[in-house]
């Protein structure tokens, strides 16, 4: 995703009447793009916007419908904003529509397995794009998601989209995976990916977004024992898990509330310069590596 500076914070803007935590919220084109320039205002490097629920349990939302939500609000974002604005769609048609209205990044839940025009789009527009892992379908996902290896399952599936991905003509710095947190996913899923962020960040082999943001895991693993936090506060549990994850090599973090992942990221930014000796890094702050030699 070129022109982005890592760290980054992806903002959320959903037009959707049913996602989980905000659905409804900003259903009206004027409300979502108000909230767009808020969230760019508070620090996000990216805004996604996104017009089909994936809850757990939804199905799937019609392309023409999805087009009627999202592309008024970027057409206003991508001239408003000043920051890089993605479309959060499985379907090619819409991801068409919403370049032409001016977004420069597909974030696809599906990782080009949703539809198969998806990967030569992207290529063909020269838009940056996130692909994610996902265990079944929004559906069906969380009835029984099952793996021997979480990590190395969902690492191997990230090097293998990166190839397709590549394959159909998406240069790699275009490119940022993402192991798809609360989709497929138990609990304990989730946690292990975020403990050995570093493999999945070694297998993906280029930057990892992570989108904690109010999930169901947060509500449980940052709650007192049998009594998970509802939706509503979840914010500081996301905010322990941005935290986590920006010093555990990931380089953009997916939130709906972006002031303190902004906070955040300005916060370890600085405390990973105060020691430029340090033989570890946390990968996304690694300078870029300088040109090869002719
Ligand atoms: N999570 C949701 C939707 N889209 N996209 C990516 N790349 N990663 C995610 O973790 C992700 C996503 C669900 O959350 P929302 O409905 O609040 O946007």
């Amino acid at each position: 995703m070129r022109g982005i500076q890592w760290p980054a914070v992806m903002g959320i803007v959903n037009v959707t009447p049913d996602s989980f935590s905000d659905g409804g919220r900003f259903l009206d084109s004027g409300r979502a793009v108000e909230h767009g320039l808020e969230l760019a205002a508070a620090g996000a490097a990216v805004l996604d916007v996104g017009g089909e629920s994936t809850r757990p349990g939804s199905q799937p939302v019609p392309a023409e419908e999805q087009r009627r939500r999202v592309v008024p609000v970027i057409r206003r974002l991508a001239a408003e904003a000043g920051v890089p604005v993605s479309v959060d769609t499985t379907d090619a048609s819409v991801a068409a529509t919403a370049l032409d209205a001016g977004a420069t990044v597909v974030n696809d839940i599906t990782a080009g397995r949703g539809d198969p025009a998806m990967l030569a789009l992207v290529a063909r527009a020269g838009a940056g794009y996130v692909f994610m892992h996902m265990q079944g379908t929004p559906a069906t996902m969380q009835l029984e998601p099952r793996y021997d290896d979480v990590v190395a399952e969902v690492g191997a599936f990230l090097a293998q989209r990166r190839e397709a991905a590549v394959g159909a003509g998406i240069p790699d710095d275009e490119l940022v995976a993402d192991p798809g947190l609360g989709f497929g996913k138990t609990v304990a899923h989730n946690l292990t990916l975020l403990a050995r962020l570093a493999d999945v960040v070694a297998a993906a082999g280029v930057p990892v977004l992570v989108g904690p943001s109010r999930k169901g895991f947060i509500g449980v693993a940052g709650g007192p024992p049998g009594a998970p936090l509802p939706v509503e506060e979840r914010e500081d549990g996301t905010l322990a898990a941005v935290v986590w994850a920006l010093d555990h090599g990931a380089s953009m973090v997916r939130v709906h509330d972006v002031a303190p992942a902004a906070v955040a990221v300005r916060l370890l930014s600085s405390v990973a310069a105060a020691n430029p000796a340090d033989p570890d890094p946390p990968v996304s702050w690694r300078p870029p590596a300088p040109p090869a030699a002719p």
